[in-house]
């Protein structure tokens, strides 16, 4: 069953991944000359040897709205909560899994550029890009209740179970606190000593914050307490981005179901979901 392989791969990805990462392909090419535009090359160079770069196995395939520009995506029994951005066509939506059927769908005002999603008991809670709000949402209605104001840009958001962690395109991560949206505390994210920019989409899952980093298709797997990146999801080839005439359609969206223990990802405009099986390179 796939939530049964789903839990061996968590158990796997938490647990020191197999060796023999083999790292002579033409993704990893590409992302040390995208990483050497930032300066990062060292550190990826470093990395492609390193036995905790894992792999994936798709465990199924599921639809997902083509016209969905996924900015946040949260696992809830059965369904996923979903954030969509771009001005005028930004929403926060709930979709029954199995069938990709929207359930619940409220747009945003025109002026609202929706980002990372996360849920906190029964409220849902979408950052925006550069509107420096933060709407609260009934997670079931999908009824806008509330909102929180913050500085800066608004990128990423997922919750812990005690805190919010935020990302905003930096190599910061911002924990805060769910009731007050208050600042906690804050970690720098690096890879292999050097800082790792524009980490996007964030999920925890099984205590570690699991970062989409823009435009790369990989997922970072961060320590929350250090920041250290402790291990790395390769998802090259998951998807044939060049089928959608959109340069923005990268990867993006990351949802776990704890008691399953099944991980999902997705990426922007792109018409599916995947579930997916962490697996050693
Ligand atoms: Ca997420």
């Amino acid at each position: 069953m796939a939530s049964s392989s789903g839990s061996q791969a968590v158990a796997g990805a938490a647990a020191a991944p197999a060796a023999n990462s083999r790292a002579k392909n033409g993704a990893f090419l590409l992302a040390c000359a995208a990483l050497l535009a930032g300066g990062g090359c060292l550190a990826w160079q470093q990395l492609r040897a390193d036995p905790w770069l894992q792999g994936y196995r798709v465990v199924k395939e599921y639809h997902h709205d083509p016209g969905a520009y996924c900015q946040g995506l949260v696992f809830d029994d059965g369904v996923l909560h979903e954030s969509t951005g771009r001005n005028g066509e930004s929403s926060v939506r709930t979709v029954e899994l199995e069938t990709g059927k929207v359930l619940h769908k409220t747009d945003l005002p025109y002026e609202y550029f929706g980002e990372g999603l996360a849920q906190v008991g029964d409220r849902l809670i979408q950052i925006t890009w550069k509107e420096q709000v933060a709407r609260i949402y009934d997670k079931n209605t999908l009824t806008a209740l509330d909102q929180f104001q913050y500085e800066g840009e608004g990128w990423g958001l997922a919750f812990d179970g005690t805190n919010l962690v935020m990302s905003n395109g930096s190599p910061v991560l911002v924990f805060r606190d769910p009731k007050t949206f208050k600042e906690v505390r804050r970690v720098t994210v690096k890879m292999k000593g050097a800082p790792l920019e524009e980490l996007n989409e964030l999920e925890v899952v099984e205590g570690e914050v699991w970062a989409n980093v823009w435009k790369r298709d990989y997922i970072a797997r961060i320590d929350p307490k250090t920041g250290e990146v402790v291990g790395v999801v390769d998802l090259a080839g998951i998807f044939d981005r060049s089928s959608i005439d959109d340069t923005d359609a990268v990867l993006n969206g990351i949802a776990y179901d704890p008691k399953a223990k099944r991980l999902f990802v997705t990426g922007k405009l792109w018409p599916k979901l995947f579930e997916i099986e962490v697996v050693p390179k």
